[in-house]
């Protein structure tokens, strides 16, 4: 029962690399999704969207047929939706649930509708007329942010949601580099696109006189407090259940207005009502992220060592903050995770997040690192030509070393452990850089220009509170709770708040449970993301469940030990201290009894019990904190071979590796599918997906012929290496690892195709690198 229980310890684990329990039910198609629900009587909603990025609403009519059709005015007690932030410079938007007043993006909806069908719900929202007065429309962050008159939010000074700055001994250390080096990046505004898009069913449940609210969510509890603060209800009056949730990723960790409107209508007409969002809408109105802009200037010695670093950020935030974790979230994480794994000591930093009229951005896996992570990483790029040297090698010599651990960094993050460089040489050798630097001696046969990328990234993961506090979001704790209850046969029930939407904990935290209390995996039933079953929980996001989550039922199943030892010793006649539970057996010496026989006594037949046994029996709920609340830092590093076809502007990935550290994996199997899915969307963002506007404010991009994402002809087979440093601060010494993936491809490939094409003096920095994109730099390049 160590805390640091060597790999594969025990079949079923800690470190075991077990199938998932929770994968049988997908792949037989007997999952729990919303889409598929059914209930008598219920009423399918659609809404009706605005055809225009900015413009006042002159006039409403609806025609005299029209039943069940609403307009903001009709939501009665129904509150705008307001993401509300501590940060000084922050000016608040009020999201109303249906447009009032003006619409401020192309999809914002403006009227809602409810039918005994979809398409019944759809007809009905074309009884409704709009007249719309233009208003001048805001699509990149330069216009909106030099506007000062037709604001998108009228009471604001100006279009700029928040600015954050940081200024640390830059102007002592830049005044002694040798080497200055500018760049500018942008990543483009993007999708999300989960499986199953935005989805909700509400109704009344008279016996427990309850709003309930199936929601597709990763956080049900925050959807609960959104529902009941906005609905202006009693929380306890509220109950929020997350089924089966196809992907989430971000989109689903905030309360959307559409959630908000059906809540409103189950509890005005008590009974069931669902809104499925349909791909088109999701493109149009849904997820939108991603869109950031760099401007970087690096002060460096000789060699490549950075002493200073100056950038200005700019993120494109749409048109709203979304509640609760509002645009300052991206900001501040922008701001202090920019210097990366890197240990530099001169930072000026400037980042603002400008509104303007497209839907609102929200949190996506690694949320702004993979913007900074690329904006860094074409930095060390572009220092390593400009010093002649190799871009590892100008890495090598900026990473934080691993006898410098515990390590805090120049914007005072506090990384935990681990062995930067030794991660990156480690890709090195296994992505074969020399072998890579021989074959670019010869040209290749058909053609094309081979690169390599690398990059090196921090992941930090279940942040506590403080640094929720710092982006202004205090709503946010750093730590969770648990129930774990051992039922009357010897099997085990964990309750906690987060929900597994692919992450696989149905399995992993059973392999903690296991760890401790020897119960077979099958046997150990999660129940997740229902705020009528399950102890509080902000839920999941920011790689938190594991070390929060999953810490909280280490903790419960060692509290249980106790009783269980005095129970099982009682009966076979031990020492209480003697006793250890293994393959679903308590064992003292060479005398053992199944744990069933154990539970059974606590459950059954208390005449068997030991006289002073606990009379919490067999059931805790605890709550955990890990040591420290700055969170644990995962690391990474990732590097990859590209093959570029300059006459057709395509970008094949020929190789791609992975060399991380989580610390103790719970599920090496787990772990490493994280990565890849995290891998397929980084690669999504460098390479293809992309969210165009027009100059009116109108998406180009609103079906999956013109959105493209990558398939499984464009992720490569990616091979893993780990190393597992614990954290001195978790249970276990697990860290998180759910975002990571997504964080590293932009830099990586971009990384790729810049050594690629070095012979033709052609960079490319802005994402994602479409064919016609790379086809226009090396023609620019040509003419230069
Ligand atoms: N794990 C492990 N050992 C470690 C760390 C993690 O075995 N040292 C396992 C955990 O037990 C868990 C999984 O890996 O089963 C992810 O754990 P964690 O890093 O704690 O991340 P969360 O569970 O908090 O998941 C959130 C994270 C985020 S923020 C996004 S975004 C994202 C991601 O997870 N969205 C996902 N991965 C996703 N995967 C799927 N399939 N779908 C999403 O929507
Ligand atoms: S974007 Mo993940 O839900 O933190």
């Amino acid at each position: 029962l160590s805390d640091h229980p060597t790999k594969a310890a025990k079949e079923q684990g800690v470190g075991a690399r077990l199938l998932r329990k929770e994968d049988a039910r997908h792949l037989q198609g007997k999952g729990n999704f919303i889409g598929n629900m059914s209930m008598p009587n219920i009423s399918e909603v659609a809404f009706l969207r605005s055809p225009l990025a900015h413009a006042r609403i002159a006039a409403t009519r609806v025609a005299q047929e029209a039943e069940n059709v609403f307009l903001r005015d009709s939501l009665t007690g129904v509150l705008d939706i307001v993401a509300d932030s501590t940060l000084p410079s922050y000016q608040v938007s009020a999201m109303p649930p249906l447009a009032h007043g003006k619409v401020r993006y192309v999809g914002e909806p403006v009227a809602m509708a409810f039918a005994p069908t979809r398409a019944q719900a759809e007809d009905l929202t074309e009884l409704i007329e709009v007249d719309y007065d233009d208003l001048p429309v805001y699509v990149d962050v330069a216009s909106a942010a030099a506007a000062t008159s037709d604001l998108i939010h009228d009471e604001w000074k100006d279009n700029v949601f928040v600015s954050l700055s940081a200024d640390k001994d830059f102007d002592k250390l830049a005044a002694q580099a040798d080497v200055v080096v500018t760049r500018k990046m942008n990543l483009s505004r993007q999708c999300m696109l989960p499986m199953e898009g935005m989805a909700v069913l509400a109704y009344w449940d008279h016996q427990a006189d309850q709003l309930v609210v199936y929601a597709s969510t990763q956080v049900p509890h925050l959807i609960r407090t959104g529902i009941a603060q906005f609905l202006q209800m009693d929380q306890e009056q509220v109950r929020v259940i997350s089924p089966d949730v196809g992907g989430g990723f971000g989109y689903k960790c905030v309360l959307q207005r559409e959630e908000l409107c059906v809540a409103w209508l189950a509890k005005t007409y008590k009974r069931p009502f669902r809104y499925l969002e349909d791909r088109r809408e999701h493109l149009i109105a849904g997820a939108n992220t991603r869109e950031h802009h760099y401007e970087m200037t690096a002060y460096a010695d000789r060699k490549g060592r950075l002493l200073a670093l100056d950038a200005k950020i700019t993120i494109n935030g749409g048109a709203y903050s979304v509640w609760p974790f509002t645009t300052g979230l991206e900001t501040g994480q922008a701001l202090g995770n920019l210097p990366g794994p890197y240990a530099f000591q001169g930072y000026r930093c400037t980042t603002r997040c400008v509104a303007t009229n497209k839907p609102a951005f929200l949190p996506y896996r690694g949320v702004a690192r993979t913007g900074v992570c690329f904006a860094m990483e074409l930095t060390m790029d572009a220092l390593a030509r400009e010093v002649g040297r190799e871009p590892w090698e100008v890495r090598l010599e900026n990473l934080v070393q691993p006898e410098q651990m515990p390590y805090v960094n120049v914007t005072n993050k506090h990384f935990d452990s681990g062995d930067y460089p030794a991660s990156l040489r480690r890709a090195l050798e296994m992505i074969d850089a020399q072998g890579v630097r021989e074959r670019q001696q010869h040209a290749e046969p058909d053609g094309r220009l081979i690169g390599l990328g690398v990059a090196t990234y921090t992941e930090q993961s279940a942040h506590g509170t403080s640094v929720f506090a710092a982006w202004g979001t205090p709503v946010i704790p750093g730590f969770d709770q648990a129930a774990v209850r051992m039922t009357p046969d010897g099997g085990l029930e964990i309750k906690v708040g987060v929900h597994s939407h692919g992450q696989g904990m149905e399995t992993t935290f059973a392999q903690i449970a296991n760890e401790i209390l020897g119960v077979d995996v099958a046997r150990i039933r999660l129940v997740h993301g229902d705020t009528g079953r399950t102890p509080y929980s902000t839920g999941t996001y920011a790689s938190r469940s594991l070390v929060m989550s999953g810490g909280a039922v280490s903790r419960a199943c060692k509290q249980l030990l106790p009783n269980l030892q005095k129970i099982a010793g009682h009966l076979m006649g031990a020492d209480s201290w003697l006793v250890q539970f293994e393959n679903g057996m308590a064992i003292a010496g060479d005398k053992s009894i199944p744990l069933a026989q154990v539970a059974n006594a606590w459950y059954l037949n208390p005449q068997l019990l030991p006289a002073d046994v606990d009379p919490a029996g067999l059931e805790v709920s605890v709550g955990y904190k890990p040591k420290v609340d700055t969170g644990s830092f995962s690391y990474c590093s990732q590097a990859a071979i590209v093959a570029v076809d300059p006459g057709t502007g395509s970008v094949e990935i020929l190789d791609y590796v992975v060399v991380e550290d989580c610390g103790t994996m719970i599920n090496p199997m787990v772990v490493e599918g994280q990565a890849i899915g995290g891998i397929a969307q980084g690669i999504g963002t460098a390479l293809y997906e992309e969210t165009p506007y027009d100059e009116y404010g109108q998406p180009l991009a609103s079906t999956l012929a013109d959105y493209v994402m990558p398939g499984a002809t464009e992720v490569p087979n990616i091979r893993f290496d780990h190393f597992e440093t614990p954290s001195p601060h978790t249970e276990f010494g697990a860290k998180g690892v759910g975002e990571g993936g997504a964080i590293a491809p932009p830099a990586v490939i971009f990384g790729a195709v810049n050594d690629a094409l070095r012979g033709l003096g052609v960079e490319v920095s802005q994402t994602p690198l479409t064919p016609h994109r790379l086809l226009e730099a090396l023609a620019q390049g040509r003419e230069a």
